[in-house]
């Protein structure tokens, strides 16, 4: 991994409907994230929090809610990790709703020509404006990275597709749309639901991501949804799902991925500290980037 980390906040709440997640960024670094990293001896920068056009009446039905905000946000951090990555270093971004991967994957996939994703969530985010049931964009950002939905999401910072359906796995899914379970089909994306962890175990479920990252990718962006993990553990997300992944099988899984050494940028999302006890989602979250980032090999 890259010792230099730029880190960028982003305080958006706009990609859903349950308002604190913009208050993730703030929760995250109050849990310590920049000791944790500095401590591993990284070379840590926090560029602060993007500016994000919040009205104060949010618009909260319609197809694809808060659009334009959405928009502005991501091409702002489009461009910054776009910058932070030339200038060589490791972009790790703090949402925020998930919706910020839209930004996250525009302005690192054209550093790749094939780009991985691990998508470790509840949910898949594979839906469209046509097959959202909510019209949350928080819910859509992995459909948009492969070319489907909105032209505005998809076109975002001027190119399209961000990824390849090939090159993403998805890890913890338990709450999958009719539409999403369609494109997972069409497009043969691979998934690992908690049944498959279940039935492996997460040591085998990550040996076999690896491996297949490895393979035919040429760096691989996390995707770490705070819902992924069971909410008797990470309780301030704000769509909880029974059944989600441990707080040991998560550490495993960033352990494993460490030694692997084949992350190249992450964004952890979805924390609520408004729905959360005491901080522990956030804290929770800490203790995953320090597994991540080598605290084991140290
Ligand atoms: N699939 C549902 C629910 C959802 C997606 N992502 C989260 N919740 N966090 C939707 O609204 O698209
Ligand atoms: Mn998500
Ligand atoms: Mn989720």
């Amino acid at each position: 991994m890259k010792n230099k980390i730029s880190l960028i906040g982003v305080p958006m709440d706009l990609g859903q409907s349950r308002r604190g997640v913009d208050m993730g960024p703030s929760a995250i670094r109050y849990a310590g994230a920049i000791e944790r990293l500095q401590t591993l001896e990284y070379d840590i920068h926090d560029l602060g929090d993007i500016p994000i056009n919040r009205p104060g009446k949010i618009e909260d039905d319609g197809k694809l809610k808060n659009l334009e905000q959405v928009i502005e946000a991501n091409e702002t951090l489009a461009k910054m990790v776009d910058e932070e990555i030339q200038k060589g270093a490791f972009p790790l971004i703090l949402g925020g709703d998930h919706s910020i991967a839209i930004g996250s994957l525009a302005g690192i996939s054209k550093h790749y020509k094939n780009l991985g994703v691990i998508w470790y969530d509840a949910h898949g985010d594979l839906n469209t404006s046509e097959t959202s049931p909510s019209g949350n964009i928080h819910g859509m950002p992995l459909a948009v990275s492969l070319g489907l939905g909105h032209e505005k999401l998809t076109n975002l910072y001027n190119y399209t597709p961000k990824v390849k359906p090939e090159n993403i796995v998805i890890i913890g899914a338990r709450s999958l749309d009719p539409g999403e379970r369609e494109l997972i089909r069409e497009k043969g994306i691979k998934v690992y639901t908690m049944h498959e962890i279940d039935r492996m175990g997460m040591s085998a479920v990550m040996e076999e991501t690896i491996s297949y990252l490895r393979e035919r990718t040429d760096g691989v962006h996390l995707s770490l949804d705070l819902d992924g993990l069971d909410p008797t553990e990470a309780p301030g997300v704000g769509t909880p799902v029974l059944g989600g992944m441990t707080y040991r099988e998560s550490h495993l899984a960033m352990e494993m991925l460490s030694e692997s050494d084949i992350i190249t940028s992450l964004e952890v999302v979805e924390v609520n500290p408004i729905l959360d006890e005491k901080n522990k989602t956030a804290t929770l979250a800490v203790g995953l980037m320090g597994s991540l980032f080598g605290e084991k090999l140290k």
